[in-house]
């Protein structure tokens, strides 16, 4: 199936998925805590990534799933295609807001990002790209942003980076940018980044499905994604990572290595 075949499908995919949550908003969401009282797993989160995995696999038999919540497959390399599943991005916000949250997938073929999606539930948002053809939000183009320097634009950050000691610098990028803006959800700081809201998303810990969708819109918008050692990202492991204005991007990561 061709890329644009594949996008018309997932699409679609998304549209029911968002249906399927509407439909449920009222039902009881069986929260249960995975590592800790703000790292929560719904009924929802396992729902949503079980009927994209069947979907994937009744679909495209040969592909390779990374799911959060395990009913992906184990992926010890990115040959072939590789999905990338993030059923609910902001579960602590689903629960406690019932909104700020996005669904994401994305595909990525022999490492190289080829469709994403960051799809903002309750606002009906859905950003996608497709390789080459920059990013969209329900269907109409996103323009380029402005390549702000870090002290020129807004900085999105994660609680755990501002609120703890693990890395300082963090703290004196965000005193050295315009302000802070924090949202809880990986895939919507992405989105303001993408959007030329904020000009940095600077985050720890996340994992390949926090990212792989974001990735893909920073090339298709001329920013930059790396670790916080300026090394490229991997969607095999954790990452620590800077999202940002090319301009930005470079004051972010001398101000990390110093
Ligand atoms: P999740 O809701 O899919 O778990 C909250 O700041 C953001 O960080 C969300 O995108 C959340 O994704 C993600 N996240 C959750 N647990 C995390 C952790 N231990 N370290 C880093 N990011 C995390
Ligand atoms: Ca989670
Ligand atoms: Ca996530
Ligand atoms: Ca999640």
């Amino acid at each position: 199936m061709n890329l644009k075949d594949r996008d018309s499908l997932i699409q679609k995919w998304l549209v029911e998925i968002k249906e399927y949550i509407i439909e449920q908003k009222n039902t009881d969401l069986n929260i249960e805590e995975k590592t800790a009282d703000n790292d929560l797993v719904t009924r929802m989160d396992k729902s949503i990534e079980e009927q994209l995995v069947k979907k994937i696999r009744e679909t495209f038999p040969e592909d390779k799933i990374v799911g959060e919540e395990g009913y992906g497959d184990d992926v010890k390399d990115l040959t072939g295609t590789v999905w990338f599943i993030d059923p609910i991005d902001g579960t602590l916000n689903f629960v406690m807001q019932q909104e700020n949250f996005a669904v994401m997938i994305a595909v990525y073929t022999e490492g190289v990002g080829q469709l994403g999606y960051i799809y903002d539930i309750t606002h009906d948002k859905l950003y996608s790209s497709t390789k080459g053809d920059g990013v969209r939000c329900n269907g109409q183009q996103l323009e380029i942003p402005l390549d702000l320097n870090l002290s020129k634009g807004l900085v999105a950050s994660s609680s755990a980076l501002m609120c703890k000691d693990q890395y300082p610098a963090v703290r004196k990028i965000g005193a050295e940018s315009l302000g802070v803006r924090m949202l809880g959800s990986a895939g919507l700081e992405t989105i303001e980044v993408a959007k030329g809201n904020v000009s940095a998303y600077i985050a720890s810990n996340l994992k390949p499905w926090d990212i792989a969708p974001g990735l893909l819109f920073m090339e298709e918008l001329g920013m930059t994604g790396t670790q916080f050692d300026n090394q490229p990202i991997d969607l095999l492991q954790n990452n620590n990572i800077v999202f940002a204005t090319k301009n930005a991007h470079k004051d972010i990561i001398d101000m990390l290595e110093k």
